[in-house]
C-alpha cells in the first residue's frame, strides 16, 4: 500500500495512489514486470506461497507488482476494499455475471447498458437458463416490480451509453439490502471524478479503462472494484480461472493515463457543457441529452449524485437518420469512430455501431433510435470543436 494513501484529497491520490518510488533504484515512474512468473527461493517456499501461508507474487494470471499498483490507485479513488484489473471492460462485465449468476439466476439491467454487457446474457447465458430484464432503471418503481425470488443481481449503467438516462444509484442500494440483491454499477461514463458507486451503497463498480481513466484511446482494459473482503475474493477466484487479467504492460500505461484524469475531465466536461448548450440552440437540431442542460429529465439526480455531467453528449437531427448520417460523414476535426473518454473528440452512430448487437426493438425501447449520435468530448479548445460541428451541421 502506497504511503500516499493516507485519505488525500481526490486531485493528489489520483497523481500518487498506488505508488511510492521503488526502494531499490529509486524510480519515480513505476517499473514495468514485464515477467509472466516469479522465481521461488525453495520448494517450500513455492509450497507456501499456493497454500497462502505467505504473500508474494507467483505467476501473473494470480498477480504482479504493476498491476497491483493500479488495482491499489483505482481502489483508493473508488473507497472500495479492493480491485481487479481485467484485460478489457467485457473481461470485466463477463468475469462479474460469472462470479454472481448461477444456473436458471434472473438480472436486472439498464436497458440502455452498453450493447454487449446486454447482448452477452441474451444469446450466451442464456444457454444456462440466466434471464434478464432490461428496464429503465431511472424508474425505481419498474425496479421493484421486476424483482424475481431468483434475482440476483442489478446491474445499472448510470450516465447510460449512449441515452446518457441517470439511475438513483442510492434508491437501488436500498432496494438491493431489501431484496438480497448485488448492486453492480458501471461507472464508465462518470470516472471516480465525478461519481463514486460505493459511497452511494454500491456492492460492485466497474469501469471499461479503455475510456477516461486511460483517457488516450491507445489502450483497452477494465476494473472491477468491491466494498468488502469477501465480494473481492470471489470475483479474484472467477478472474484468476477464467484469465481474463490485465497484462503487466498495459496497467502501466493505463496508470500513465490515469496520473491527469482530473485535468482532461474537467476540461473535457467543460467542453461539453458549451457544446450541448451550444447544440441545443441550433435551429437544425431536434433534441439533446446531456445531464448537466436543464432539459435533462434527472438534472437535479445528476445534481445530487455527481460532482458534474461529464463529456458525453447524444443528441438528435430535425432531419432525423438521414441528416445524421450526413453530419457524421461531414466532420473534420472530431473523429469518426467508436470508443470514448479520450483527449481528442469522437462521433458515432450507436444504432448501427456500437449497439448494432441489440435488436430493433430492444434499442428503440431503450431509447437507442436510428437518428441518435453520439459524441464523446475531448480536450481540445472548444471554438474549433463548435466550428466543425457547425460546418458538420451545414451539410447535413
Ligand atoms: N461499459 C461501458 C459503459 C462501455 O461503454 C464499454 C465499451 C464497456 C463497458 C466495454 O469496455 P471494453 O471492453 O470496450 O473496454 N464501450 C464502447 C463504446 O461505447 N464504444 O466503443 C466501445
Amino acid at each position: 500500500m502506497s504511503k500516499h494513501n493516507q485519505n488525500k484529497r481526490l486531485e493528489t491520490e489520483i497523481i500518487h495512489a498506488g505508488y511510492d518510488p521503488d526502494p531499490s533504484v529509486r524510480s519515480v515512474s513505476p517499473p514495468i514486470y514485464q515477467t509472466s512468473t516469479f522465481a521461488f527461493e525453495s520448494a517450500e517456499q513455492g509450497a507456501a506461497l499456493f497454500a497462502g501461508q505467505e504473500k508474494g507474487f507467483i505467476y501473473t494470471r494470480l498477480g504482479n507488482p504493476t498491476i497491483l499498483a493500479l488495482e491499489e490507485a483505482l481502489a483508493t479513488l473508488e473507497k472500495g476494499y479492493g480491485a481487479l484489473a481485467t484485460a478489457t471492460g467485457m473481461a470485466a462485465v463477463s468475469t462479474i455475471y460469472l462470479a454472481f449468476l448461477e444456473k436458471d439466476a434472473h438480472m436486472i439491467g439498464t436497458a440502455a447498458l452498453y450493447g454487449p454487457s446486454r447482448t452477452i446474457i441474451e444469446t450466451e447465458l442464456i444457454r444456462f437458463g440466466v434471464r434478464a430484464d432490461f428496464i429503465d432503471t431511472s424508474d425505481i418503481a419498474e425496479i421493484k416490480k421486476r424483482i424475481k425470488k431468483n434475482t440476483k443481481l442489478l446491474f445499472v449503467e448510470s450516465p447510460a451509453n449512449p441515452t446518457m438516462a441517470i439511475t438513483d444509484l442510492g434508491a437501488c442500494a436500498e432496494i438491493a439490502r431489501e431484496h438480497d440483491l448485488l448492486l453492480v454499477v458501471d461507472n464508465t461514463f462518470a470516472s471516480p471524478v465525478l461519481q463514486n458507486p460505493l459511497e452511494l451503497g454500491a456492492d460492485v463498480v466497474m469501469h471499461s479503462l479503455t475510456k477516461l481513466i486511460n483517457g488516450h484511446s491507445d489502450v483497452v482494459g477494465g476494473i472491477i472494484i468491491s466494498r468488502s473482503q469477501e465480494l473481492h475474493k470471489r470475483l479474484q477466484k472467477v478472474l484468476r480461472m477464467s484469465g481474463g487479467t490485465m497484462d503487466p504492460h498495459q496497467a502501466w500505461l493505463v496508470l500513465r493515463g490515469l496520473r491527469t484524469l482530473h485535468l482532461r475531465v474537467e476540461r473535457a466536461q467543460e467542453n461539453a457543457q458549451k457544446i450541448a448548450a451550444w447544440l441545443e440552440a441550433h435551429p437544425k437540431v431536434a433534441w439533446v441529452n446531456y445531464p448537466g442542460l436543464k432539459s435533462h429529465p434527472q438534472y437535479e439526480l445528476m445534481k445530487k449524485q455527481m460532482k458534474g455531467p461529464g463529456s458525453m453528449i447524444s443528441f438528435g437531427l430535425k432531419g432525423g437518420y438521414e441528416a445524421g448520417l450526413k453530419m457524421i460523414n461531414s466532420v473534420r476535426l472530431c473523429t469518426l469512430a467508436v470508443s470514448l473518454g479520450g483527449i481528442e473528440t469522437l462521433i458515432q452512430h450507436p444504432a448501427s455501431m456500437t449497439h448494432a448487437s441489440v435488436p430493433k426493438k430492444e434499442k428503440e425501447e431503450a431509447g437507442i433510435s436510428d437518428d441518435l449520435i453520439r459524441l464523446s468530448v475531448g480536450c481540445e479548445n472548444v471554438e474549433d470543436l463548435i466550428e466543425d460541428l457547425e460546418q458538420a451541421l451545414a451539410r447535413s
